[in-house]
């Protein structure tokens, strides 16, 4: 089965505040499959890279700052469904918005320490996925996947 697959970064306050495992478990248990991963430093450069379509934004500079502010976990995750069902774990771009149950609801309060990204289509977490793994993602089939997926 091919499945579909996105990219999601916990950004650097997500880090600092501890999260890494709790939303890494979160997609876990959902039942999606982790196929890419690392713990990096982010030039500025590759930053306004990953954030271009939103360069002329106001909060643009302030939002290149933050991601640069201290190291992210980059990750690929893949499953039936998973860029759109991957935001409704996330939430709303501002968590005060955000429903308690998601991420952003259940640990963020301003927008611009909003704790994770999540690509926004199928074609923009293509391109995501190429920026950041341009090796590929590691291709591995989870052994859980009959006990998920009927
Ligand atoms: P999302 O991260 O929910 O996909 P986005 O792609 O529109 O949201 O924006 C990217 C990030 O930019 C977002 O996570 C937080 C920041 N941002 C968005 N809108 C903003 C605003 N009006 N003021 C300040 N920061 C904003
Ligand atoms: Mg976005």
């Amino acid at each position: 089965m091919t499945m579909e697959q996105t990219f999601i970064m916990i950004k650097p306050d997500g880090v600092q505040r501890g999260l890494i495992g709790e939303i890494i478990g979160r997609f876990e248990k959902k039942g999606f499959s982790l196929k890419g991963l690392k713990f990096v430093n982010v030039e500025r450069a590759f930053a306004e890279k990953h954030y271009a379509d939103l360069s002329s934004r106001p909060f643009f500079g302030l939002l290149v700052d933050y991601i640069i502010s201290g190291p992210v976990v980059a990750m690929v995750w893949e499953g039936k469904n998973v860029v759109v069902t991957g935001r409704k774990l996330i939430g709303t771009t501002n968590p005060a918005d955000s429903p308690p149950g998601t991420i952003r609801g259940d640990y963020g309060i301003h927008i611009r320490r909003n704790i994770i990204h999540g690509s926004d289509a199928v074609e923009s977490a293509t391109k995501e996925i190429a920026l950041w793994f341009p090796e590929g993602p590691i291709a591995w089939e989870s052994a859980i996947e009959p006990w998920i997926y009927e």
